[in-house]
């Protein structure tokens, strides 16, 4: 989208933080009202936007050209907004629980002076927000129980990945040996790709008029797709530049089954296994500077520019198998934002 389309979607975030300003449903207070705008300002604006423009993107797409009415646009940038609402619940609550310490170029929001504990209701807040948006916009629509449906079971799916990230990460002893390539593909499908790539298209398609029954090979495009960004997000944690991706990787210190130490013990000698295992998880910054020996040994960078080379490769040849023009057109365009991406 051009840059004054992300300033008209810029502008459709101030109507809606407005509006949940005065949800009459609460009798706000001068209090609550300053703290929820600044929690809004803190928390849902400042990312790349990609998830809520690809909605907009989408949909323009799909009406094949021509131009959107004035409130058709909004409705669109509205169903985006609530994607970077449900964004901005995850990673508020997935900050405290992976102890991040920077998200978006600034502490995470449970780091700020006077916060703390109470950022996880607001995440709370932030979920409840979606709902209320939903109602206030598209309660006539032939679609809104659709949409709810939809809001409703990939939060249920991003919840349920998320779980498996984290009982994967502290069950029992640390034990490195059940981090494999299934194991890591079923959590990023859950906890990313679906929330990530296939919501803002669903939504879409929703508006559209369409019904998601017919779209099941795009979903599959879609989790593919999802899985690719993770794996972009697992490398960037490590080998990323924190001044351009905003935030200070934790995944070797929090013991996570992240796509490099996968790739890590699936190319390792048994030394290298063993230094892995001795030192994958903990805090202290020699032992992850003993990880990340080994990951510069074993050439992960050149295994990850191939991997990425590859996976760019076949999701473009599924994309071009699909019968529709305007579908292809959606997801290369979805593709392109993300290809080769360094924040
Ligand atoms: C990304 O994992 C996954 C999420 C942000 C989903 C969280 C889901 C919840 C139900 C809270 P990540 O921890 O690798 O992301 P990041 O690197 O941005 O912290
Ligand atoms: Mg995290
Ligand atoms: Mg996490
Ligand atoms: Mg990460």
């Amino acid at each position: 989208m051009a840059s004054n389309g992300k300033s008209r979607f810029l502008q459709v975030y101030n109507r809606l933080k407005s509006e949940l300003l005065q949800d009459p449903a609460f009798d706000f207070t001068d209090d609550s009202q300053h703290w929820i705008e600044r929690m809004l300002d803190y928390n849902v604006p400042g990312g790349k936007l990609n998830r809520g423009l690809s909605v907009i993107d989408s949909y323009k797409v799909l009406k094949e050209g021509k131009e959107l009415g004035e409130h058709e646009e909004f409705l669109a940038c509205a169903l985006g907004w609530c994607i970077e609402w449900l964004q901005a619940y995850f990673l508020v609550l997935d900050d405290i629980m992976d102890g991040s310490h920077t998200r978006r170029g600034q502490p995470c929001w449970f780091r700020v002076p006077q916060v703390g504990m109470i950022a996880a209701n607001d995440g709370i807040l932030l979920r409840n927000h979606i709902p209320r948006i939903l109602r206030l916009h598209f309660r006539d629509k032939p679609y809104y129980a659709d949409l709810l449906d939809l809001f409703n079971e990939v939060e249920f799916q991003t919840a349920s990945g998320q779980m498996l990230d984290l009982i994967t990460t502290h069950e029992g002893a640390k034990d490195l040996s059940k981090y494999k390539m299934p194991v890591y593909k079923r959590i990023v499908q859950y906890k990313t790709a679906y929330y990530s790539f296939y919501l803002p298209v669903a939504c879409a398609l929703i508006a559209s008029g369409e019904n998601l029954d017919n779209f099941g090979d795009v979903k599959n495009i879609l989790v593919g797709m999802g899985t690719y960004f993770q794996v972009q997000d697992d490398y960037l944690d490590c080998f990323g530049d924190p001044e351009v991706i905003g935030k200070i990787g934790t995944d070797i210190e929090d013991f996570k089954c992240s796509w490099l130490i996968v790739q890590a013990l699936q190319y390792a000698e048994e030394n290298q296994t063993q230094i892995l295992n001795e030192n994958y998880g903990k805090s202290d910054p020699s032992c992850v500077a003993k990880v990340k020996a080994i990951y510069n040994e074993l050439q992960l960078q050149k295994v990850f520019a191939e991997y990425e080379r590859s996976s760019y490769e076949q999701l473009i040849a599924s994309i071009e198998a699909q019968p529709s023009k305007a579908v292809q057109e959606v997801l290369k365009s979805f593709l392109g934002k993300i290809y080769r991406r360094q924040k």
